[in-house]
């Protein structure tokens, strides 16, 4: 018997969630329609650019490459999302406390975590836990208990063959199929809540995520975010598209050498929903995104860029993006902004490669440097796979309505989050780290192969 491989999984899944995501929330597609034109100018505007993504192997990526996001209420749903996106060769990484940012909730990312598993397809998921104990009142603490007892996010069928991949170590094309539809009910918006429009009220009034993650039978996909080689003209031409863009990009300013993740939201939808007393009422839960990734850090340029975010946020914050990113630009002239340094430094990750043309008569007793300055060796730089915890907490904020209200800062709990989650998270850095020695340790077995 012959089983799909995860990222064959993982691929058919992303792109039901996407149909699906197009049908329930129409200015998707016009996200779509932008963001593919954007990159297609983008491309023929910059040879280079468009070069470089074709000889690491980006371009068949770019049009699939994105994320969505969900969020769930308790330990044994966050413990079955973990087996089932493992399933699809996707894993918990990062740890992310949004409580210090006044968001009940703290994260991880599931996604693909090999660099031959991130070019199949790169697709993954933030998704978040409610922390009930953030709920102020007792009484609604005790009633949200209650109502997560109550439902179960998942179908039969589909814990079913959970269990069967798991067993057998894969699905056949036709479970895999039953798979990906059983699965998409677990993301499906539901117009009907599961309380009465009173109970509601008094949830949103603790906060409205906290509405939004109790009062369904199930946890909506909330967004899905397609990849943009030029954020500053989707946010620009949004308007135009009939797309009322968050006021700000979130994340490092442009630059020369991107570094991590910029990203702007829209809110998509207010969607009609009933109550439990049959009573009418319009929920927002649904939006739009997207993102521009650059290359990842070490954690000596992440602190780098912590430090001067925190500048940048400790000034009078413009809603104009035009001033927020002229503001962001000038204190990010202290972050080096070429390959070179930011290598040299040890500021950023790079993937190593020995050029195609390299020859013995290349080789003698080189450095390193040396061989790179001569083109023997070639870094490119490792894109950053994950999210930021300070830009994930604005791009929450930005969907939510603006009437809401920070709750207190509560510790991190990562332990936690891992209980609830039934494995650990993995680090980032690592992940980052292992590449790059990977990339290091092929080039030194092929260089020592030319030498003989
Ligand atoms: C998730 C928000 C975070 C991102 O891209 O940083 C996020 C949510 O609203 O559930 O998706
Ligand atoms: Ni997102």
């Amino acid at each position: 018997m012959s089983y799909l491989t995860p990222a064959q999984l993982r691929s058919r899944f992303s792109s039901a969630l996407s149909a699906m995501y197009r049908d329930e929330v129409p200015q998707y597609q016009t996200l779509l329609d932008l963001v593919e034109q954007v990159n297609q100018k983008t491309l023929q505007q910059q040879p280079d650019l468009h070069q470089a993504l074709a000889a690491r192997g980006e371009l068949p990526r770019l049009a699939l490459e994105r994320h969505g996001a969900i969020r769930v209420g308790q330990a044994s749903e966050l413990a079955m999302l973990c087996r089932i996106f493992r399933i699809m060769g996707m894993h918990p990484v990062g740890y992310y406390d949004l409580s210090v940012a006044g968001v009940p909730v703290h994260s991880t990312a599931f996604r693909p975590i090999e660099a031959e598993e991130l070019k199949q397809n790169p697709f993954r998921i933030f998704t978040s836990l409610l922390r009930l104990e953030l709920i102020e009142d007792p009484a609604l603490q005790d009633f949200a208990t209650e109502l997560l007892s109550q439902r179960d996010i998942f179908t039969e069928p589909l814990k079913q063959l959970v269990v069967q991949a798991e067993q057998q170590g894969g699905l056949s094309a036709e479970d895999a199929e039953r798979f990906v539809l059983e699965a998409l009910e677990t993301f499906r918006w539901h117009d009907t809540a599961t309380v009465t429009a009173e109970r509601y009220q008094a949830l949103l009034q603790q906060h409205r995520l906290i509405a939004d993650v109790l009062c369904f039978r199930g946890p909506h996909i909330n967004h899905l975010t397609p990849r943009t080689l030029d954020i500053d003209a989707v946010q620009r031409l949004m308007p135009e598209w009939g797309i009322t863009p968050k006021a700000v990009i979130e994340g490092p300013p442009a630059r020369h050498c991107p570094i991590l993740l910029r990203q702007t939201s829209f809110r998509a939808l207010e969607e009609p929903i009933r109550f439990l007393d049959q009573s009418q009422g319009q929920h927002t839960a649904r939006f739009g995104e997207i993102e521009q990734r650059g290359i990842a850090l070490t954690p000596k340029g992440r602190a780098l860029y912590d430090q001067l975010l925190n500048q940048s946020l400790g000034q009078p914050q413009s809603q104009d993006n035009v001033r927020h990113q002229q503001q962001l630009a000038d204190i990010f002239t202290a972050f080096p902004d070429d390959d070179t340094t930011l290598r040299r430094e040890g500021l950023a990750y790079y993937q190593y490669r020995l050029s195609h043309d390299a020859t013995e008569k290349d080789l003698s007793d080189h450095t390193l440097e040396h061989l790179i300055e001569a083109g023997t060796v070639q870094a490119d730089p490792i894109t950053y796979e994950d999210f930021l915890p300070v830009s994930a907490a604005g791009i929450f904020q930005s969907n939510l309505g603006d009437d809401d209200r920070s709750l207190n800062a509560g510790q991190a709990h990562q332990q936690a989050f891992e209980a609830a989650l039934g494995c650990q998270v993995q680090d980032p850095f690592q992940l980052y780290e292992a590449q790059q020695q990977a990339s290091l340790n092929a080039c030194l077995v092929q260089l020592q192969a030319l030498r003989r």
